[in-house]
C-alpha cells in the first residue's frame, strides 16, 4: 500500500478522507455523560486503522454550551468538560504520530455572549470594543430594528437594556454576531487562528463563513459584498505558506460561487461545504417539512458540482454531519436494505471527484435517533422551533415528524462502539439517549467482518489514496435522468474506473450504455464482485461496485 498522504504533501487533503468528531457524543473517558478529548486520544488507533488523513473536531473551546461548543466563550482554550489545552496538545501529537492531521472548528461569525469581548462591547456605547458586535437603534416603536429572523427561531435582534440598543444574533441570543467591518476584530482573528497553526493543527473548518460579509441593514446575509476581501485578507494572513485544509461552511453557495471560493488563483479556501444536495429535500417550511427522495434531483446537485468544478476549484463530498439526518435514514433504507444501502451511499460518495467526509458513526452505519417526544430532544433549534410552532398554534404532532427525519439530534446520538450497555461510549448516564439498536449496529460487531459497512469504508479510503484516478481523475455521469441508477465514470490518462449502484431496494435492470463497457478488476462491492460492466445487468437492491481498468 502507498503511504498515507500528509501535511509534507500540499495537496494531502486530494487523497485523504476526513473525519469529523461530534465530541460530545464520541468517548467518554470520565463517566460524566459527555464525551471528551482523553476519550478521542484512546480511540485514535480505531481512527487510523479506518485509514483517514484528518479529523474535523467540532468546538472544543470553552464555551457555556449553549449550542454544545458553537457558542464559544474562548478562543484559546478548552471547555472543562472536554479537558485542557494539555489534552489538546497530546491529541495534535498522538494524532501527527499516525499521520492524523486536526482540523479545527473556527466559529468566527458569532462569539457567545460570555465572551469577554461581547461584556466589554456591551458594558458602554464608547467601549472600545463595541463595534466587535453589531449594535442597532430601536425602531421607532422601541421594536427590532427589521424583520430579520433567527435561525434558531425568534428576531435576529435582541435588546440590551442597559444601553438601549439591540444587537444582532443570527443564532441564539446567547450567540451575537461579530462586525467583521471592524479591522481590528480582523487581526484579533487572524492572531489566534495562528495561535492554534503554531500548535501544530492541519487546518480549519470555517463555521457558517459566508455570512460573515453580511449586510444586515440591507437584510443581505450569505454571499455580502466584502466576503470575498475577507476571505483573501484571512488567507494571506494565515493560511498562506502552510500545508493546511480550510473548508468553508457555506448553505447558499452554488456551483459557480465553488470556483470563487476555492479557485487555484483565489487564494481563499482549499473547498467548500455546499448544501443543495440536502437543501433540495426540504420542503416550504424548511427542514421541519422535508419532501420524499428524488434521485433523479439528487444526482443533479451532485453533477452540477461536479462539472463545474471540473478543472478548477475542488469540492467537499459528505452526505452527513452533525446538522443533518443519518446518511443511511435519509437517503438509503435503514429498515430493510440496512448495510447494501449504507454501503452503497458510501460508495457513490468516496468515488466522485473531491474529498470526502466521514461523519462519526456513518462508517457503521448508524441510523436516526427515532425520538418520538420533545424531552428526547436536547438541540437547541430544534427546542425552539418547536415551542414557536406550539405558541403559534401549528400542530406538535407534525413538528415531532419533521424533527424526527431533519433534527439534529439525529446526527448526535451517542457513537456506537459495543452492544454493551450506553453502547460503550460512557460508562455514567449519557447526556442524550443512546440509540436502541446499537445492541446490533456497532463498532465491535463489524470490526473483524470483511462484508460489514465498516470494512466498506476501509477499503473506500484505502482505493483513494493508491489510485490517482480517484483523487484526480475526471468526472463523468451517465443516465443522469435514471431514477434509479446512480451511474458515473472516473478517468485519468488511460485509467477508467466506471462506478455503478443501484438506488433503490428493487432488482434493477441496467441497460450499459455502449460508451461505458468496460472489463477489468472490481475493486469494491456490496454484493457480488463484477469484474465486466456490459449489455444488460440485474443488479440487486441497493448493489454497488467499481471496476477498474
Ligand atoms: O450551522 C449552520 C446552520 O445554519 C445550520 O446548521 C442550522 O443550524 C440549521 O440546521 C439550518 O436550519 C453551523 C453549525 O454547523 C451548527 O452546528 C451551529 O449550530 C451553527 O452553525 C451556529 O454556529
Ligand atoms: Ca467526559
Amino acid at each position: 500500500m502507498t503511504r498515507k498522504p500528509y501535511r509534507d504533501d500540499p495537496d494531502w487533503w486530494k487523497s485523504s478522507a476526513i473525519y469529523q468528531i461530534y465530541p460530545r457524543s464520541f468517548c467518554d473517558s470520565n463517566a460524566d455523560g459527555i464525551g471528551d478529548i482523553p476519550g478521542i486520544i484512546s480511540k485514535l488507533d480505531y481512527l487510523a486503522d479506518l485509514g483517514i488523513g484528518a479529523i474535523w473536531l467540532s468546538p472544543v473551546y470553552t464555551s457555556p454550551m449553549e449550542d454544545n461548543g458553537y457558542d464559544i466563550a474562548d478562543y484559546r482554550d478548552i471547555a472543562p468538560e472536554f479537558g485542557t489545552l494539555a489534552d489538546m496538545d497530546r491529541l495534535i501529537a498522538a494524532a501527527a504520530q499516525r499521520r492524523i492531521g486536526i482540523v479545527m472548528d473556527l466559529v468566527v461569525n458569532h462569539t457567545s455572549s460570555d465572551h469577554e469581548w461581547f461584556a466589554e462591547a456591551r458594558s458602554s456605547r464608547e467601549s472600545p470594543k463595541r463595534d466587535y458586535y453589531i449594535w442597532r437603534d430601536p425602531a421607532p416603536d422601541g421594536g427590532p430594528p427589521n424583520t430579520l429572523r433567527s435561525y434558531f427561531g425568534g428576531s435576529a435582534w435582541a435588546l440590551d437594556e442597559a444601553t438601549g440598543q439591540y444587537y444582532l444574533h443570527l443564532f441564539a441570543p446567547g450567540q451575537p454576531d461579530l462586525n467583521w467591518e471592524n479591522p481590528d476584530l480582523r487581526a484579533e482573528i487572524y492572531a489566534m487562528m495562528n495561535w492554534w497553526l503554531d500548535r501544530g493543527i492541519a487546518g480549519f473548518r470555517m463555521d457558517v463563513i459566508d455570512l460573515i460579509g453580511k449586510e444586515p441593514d440591507r437584510q443581505i446575509l450569505n454571499n455580502g459584498p466584502r466576503l470575498h476581501d475577507y476571505l483573501k485578507e484571512m488567507h494571506r494572513e494565515t493560511l498562506a505558506g502552510r500545508n493546511v485544509l480550510a473548508v468553508g461552511e457555506t448553505w447558499e453557495a452554488t456551483p459557480e460561487m465553488g470556483v470563487l471560493f476555492s479557485g487555484r488563483s483565489s487564494n481563499e479556501l482549499s473547498m467548500v461545504f455546499q448544501f443543495q444536495h440536502v437543501t433540495c429535500f426540504w420542503g416550504e417550511a424548511g427542514k421541519w417539512d422535508p419532501k420524499p427522495f428524488d434521485l433523479v434531483v439528487f444526482k443533479k446537485a451532485l453533477n452540477d458540482w461536479q462539472r463545474a468544478l471540473a478543472s478548477d476549484g475542488w469540492n467537499s463530498l459528505f452526505i452527513s454531519n452533525h446538522d443533518l439526518p443519518r446518511a443511511v435514514s435519509r437517503y438509503g433504507d435503514a429498515t430493510d436494505h440496512w448495510r447494501e444501502s449504507a454501503t452503497a451511499l458510501a460508495t457513490v460518495n468516496h468515488l466522485m471527484r473531491g474529498t470526502p467526509y466521514v461523519y462519526q458513526g456513518e462508517e457503521i452505519g448508524m441510523t436516526n435517533a427515532g425520538f418520538t417526544a420533545i424531552d428526547q430532544y436536547r438541540d437547541v433549534e430544534t427546542l425552539n422551533h418547536y415551542e414557536e410552532t406550539v405558541a403559534a398554534g401549528g400542530d406538535p404532532k407534525a413538528f415531532l415528524a419533521g424533527a424526527a427525519a431533519n433534527g439534529r439530534d439525529n446526527a448526535r446520538t451517542p457513537m456506537q462502539w459495543t452492544a454493551a450497555k450506553n453502547a460503550g461510549f460512557t460508562a455514567g448516564v449519557p447526556w442524550i439517549e443512546v440509540n436502541a439498536n446499537h445492541a446490533t449496529i456497532n463498532v465491535e460487531a463489524q470490526i473483524g467482518d470483511e462484508k460489514s459497512v465498516l470494512a466498506h469504508y476501509r477499503t473506500l479510503i484505502a482505493l483513494r489514496q493508491s489510485h490517482k484516478v480517484i483523487s484526480l481523475g475526471d468526472y463523468i455521469p451517465f443516465l443522469e435522468d435514471d431514477p434509479r441508477l446512480f451511474v458515473f465514470e472516473r478517468r485519468l490518462d488511460d485509467t477508467r474506473l466506471v462506478v455503478v449502484c443501484n438506488f433503490s431496494g428493487e432488482p434493477t435492470e441496467f441497460a450499459v450504455p455502449p460508451d461505458l463497457e468496460t472489463s477489468g478488476e472490481c475493486v469494491v462491492f456490496n454484493h457480488t464482485p463484477r469484474d465486466r460492466v456490459a449489455g444488460t445487468m440485474h443488479l440487486a437492491p441497493w448493489e454497488a461496485f467499481a471496476v477498474l481498468a
